[in-house]
């Protein structure tokens, strides 16, 4: 079998599950392309030495992040508000008027806009050019590449060094975490801080939220890991704050070694991820065992439902989805077809299992016995648009967080 090591440390990493044969998750297609369609092996694993979990095999960037990229970050309201808090979380920390602001993954500017507004100098950083393209027509100053140390050292010859480097969403995103890093290490000023979020691993395990997993996430980050990643390059984490989004996130914040005092939510994190076992493999083998049973809930309750001849809808063809549908062989015999509200995503059909996804309209225009809420990180937004859906006797499938249930 082969030996995989870790992205992080270096050392062994042992597969604790493997989903098999996977597309690109937001690789939305159309007729035409099924037949060349990209497969690759979604195989996850844990580092006992440094409690990363991480995919054991890697599709290439380009191949996810391009000029079609399917992702357009302001499709959700509640993520627009997220977005407008984080900035101005980020604006209360400011120590003096000229700070320097870089976001990574800015996508269409959702976050960098609102430092665009106060005229606040700032860039984007972001490979996907056709949501940059938004950034940039709104007037946020966005690159259009893939952030590593080589363009971090670009910026600093162009625009000087930062005071804030952000990002969210994204750093679980790359693979070639340490060139990330090394690159925000020479950028930073000294009282700089590097602030970002991401799904938090913690989240993941206790809701069996493995919908997470797909080839755009590379790495599954908790603060004992994030604390371990940072320190190899000089660098500290200084505090940790739980975010509702994204089905539970982690915003980490960092600095140079020394220089910011070391929050007490830390040592309360830390505490808590030990009670949790996330530094175990037995956890992660308990976890494989939940993804399984998820599976086989989340198909029995389809196929009795296809038996009783109602209609079943997917709601929002999320990149999640991508992973439910293929896991499970979900295709338009259980799930008729999904409903989203991304044009790009319309009129296509789902990466792997190919299920038709059509406009939003459809699924409002004639409701569904049954809609598969895909878009459970969104479920506040959603439940409060779709109260008629419900009225009418709309029910939900939910798989997230666990257990698998209609309500
Ligand atoms: O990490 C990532 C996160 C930030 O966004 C990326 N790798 C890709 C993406 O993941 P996702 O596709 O699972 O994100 P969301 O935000 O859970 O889903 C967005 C999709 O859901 C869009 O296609 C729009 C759709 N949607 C909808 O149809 N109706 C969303 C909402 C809120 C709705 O009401
Ligand atoms: N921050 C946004 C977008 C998250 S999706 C949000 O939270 O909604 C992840 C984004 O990261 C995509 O837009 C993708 O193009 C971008 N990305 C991927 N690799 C990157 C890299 N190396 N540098 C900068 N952006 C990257």
């Amino acid at each position: 079998m082969k030996q995989y090591n870790c992205l992080i440390c270096k050392s062994v990493v042992k597969e604790f599950i493997s989903f098999g044969k996977m597309p690109i998750a937001n690789g939305f297609l159309s007729k035409d392309q099924f037949k060349k369609e990209y497969f690759f092996n979604l195989r996850v694993g844990f580092c006992s030495k440094c409690a990363m979990v991480q995919l054991l095999e890697f599709v290439d960037r380009e191949k996810m992040f391009h000029e079609n990229y399917a992702f357009y970050s302001s499709t959700s309201t509640q993520m627009a508000i997220h977005f407008k808090e984080f900035a101005n979380d980020v604006m209360r920390r400011s120590i003096n008027k000229d700070q320097f602001v870089v976001e990574i993954g800015s996508n269409d500017g959702i976050m960098l806009k609102h430092f665009a507004e106060k005229e606040i100098k700032h860039l984007g950083i972001e490979p996907s050019s056709n949501v940059a393209k938004i950034a940039i027509d709104n007037g946020i100053n966005t690159i259009t590449e893939f952030f590593d140390e080589k363009v971090a050292d670009k910026i600093i010859r162009k625009y000087g060094k930062v005071d804030f480097f952000l990002g969210a969403n994204v750093m679980c995103h790359i693979s070639y975490i340490h060139s990330v890093i090394a690159g925000v290490k020479k950028l930073l000023k000294p009282k700089g801080l590097l602030i970002f979020e991401d799904p938090y691993l913690g989240d993941i395990v206790e809701k069996i939220s493995y919908d997470q997993i797909y080839d755009e996430h590379s790495l599954f980050f908790s603060i004992t890991s994030i604390r371990n990643l940072v320190r190899m390059h000089g660098l500290e984490l200084v505090d940790a704050i739980h975010q509702e989004t994204h089905g539970g996130s982690m915003r980490y914040i960092i600095g140079h070694k020394d220089e910011h005092k070391i929050k007490s939510s830390i040592t309360k994190w830390l505490l808590r991820e030990r009670k949790l076992g996330l530094g175990e493999t037995k956890t992660y083998n308990k976890l494989r065992k939940n993804i399984e049973k998820s599976r086989k809930d989340l198909v029995s309750i389809l196929v009795k439902i296809k038996k009783q001849n109602k209609r079943v809808v997917g709601y929002a063809a999320t990149s999640k989805s991508t992973t439910i549908t293929n896991y499970c062989g979900i295709d338009s015999n259980l799930i008729e077809f999904i409903s989203d509200t991304t044009p790009i995503k319309q009129g296509k059909f789902s990466p792997g299992t190919h299920i038709p996804v059509k406009p939003y309209e459809e699924f409002k225009d004639n409701y569904p016995d049954y809609a598969v809420l895909f878009a459970w990180n969104h479920s506040k937004e959603i439940m409060a648009k779709e109260k008629e859906f419900m009225k009418k006797g709309g029910k939900w499938i939910t798989f997230a967080p666990a257990p698998v249930k209609i309500s």
